[in-house]
């Protein structure tokens, strides 16, 4: 197993530099779609594609992942809400176990279950404690993994569960507000969390406008992750990840 993009993702947190990822749904886009969403990405020099979603109904996840590798070299990085959403024509695949829950299935259940194709794709695989934060409202995920998110305020609880996750070997942290979250995560979780681990940190789920995403690197995220506005407003690509690519080198 190569170790390529992790090694980009920590190379980049080393250099200081934040990245910007695009979250791609395969049930909400088709061909023309794709299309122009890796082309806006090249133009903006987006860093990652991520692709998945909590429910996958449709069955073209190899479809999408080939299509964006055929128009572009933008990384391919799935995001898979079910075992069943593996396609060995990605780059990488975040192996998720949502530490904020209390849900055996989703902590290792569906990994044991999953293992050996998950083994057998021979896709780099990268072990992410996905940490779920109160976004305002039920979203697809806090309802799908039957499990609570994290208080919103309760900076505490998210900053022992990181430490925790990198303590067990996990070498991305990935807090989400869920897709579509009325309330993105408060900067001060970010810093708070960013400020007790080593290894990246990814943030997602809300973020709605380019100030947000900069506000956001600022206080320590290293990797933005945006769908929903994007697939809203496909042009916000260009913003958002100048915003991101803007933040001041620190090193
Ligand atoms: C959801 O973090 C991602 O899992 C992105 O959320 O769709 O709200 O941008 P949005």
């Amino acid at each position: 197993m190569t170790d390529q993009i992790y090694s980009s993702i920590t190379g980049k947190k080393k250099a200081g530099k934040k990245s910007f990822a695009v979250l791609i749904d395969p049930d909400k886009v088709d061909q023309r779609e794709i299309a122009k969403l890796v082309q806006l990405g090249i133009e903006a020099e987006v860093d990652y594609f991520l692709v998945g979603g909590s429910l996958v109904i449709s069955n073209h996840l190899d479809e999408v992942v080939k299509q964006i590798k055929k128009l572009g070299t933008i990384p391919v990085i799935l995001f898979p809400g079910a075992p069943s959403q593996v396609s060995r024509f990605a780059d990488a695949l975040l192996y998720l176990s949502l530490i904020s829950g209390r849900n055996a299935e989703l902590l290792i259940g569906q990994h044991v279950i999953s293992a050996p194709l998950v083994k057998q794709s021979g896709l780099e695989i990268i072990s992410t404690g996905y940490m779920v934060i109160d976004g305002g409202a039920p979203t697809t995920v806090s309802y799908i993994s039957n499990a609570s998110p994290i208080p919103a305020n309760k900076n505490e609880i998210a900053i022992c569960t990181a430490m925790a996750g990198e303590m067990l070997g996990m070498k991305l942290i990935y807090m989400d507000a869920g897709s579509g979250a009325e309330r993105s995560i408060s900067e001060s979780m970010i810093a708070a969390v960013a400020g007790v681990i080593d290894i990246p940190l990814v943030i997602g789920g809300g973020i709605n406008d380019p100030e947000k995403a900069y506000l956001n690197c600022k206080a320590g995220a290293d990797i933005i992750v945006v769908g929903n506005s994007i697939e809203k407003d496909p042009s916000l690509i260009m913003e958002m990840s100048a915003a991101v690519h803007s933040v001041p080198v620190r090193l």
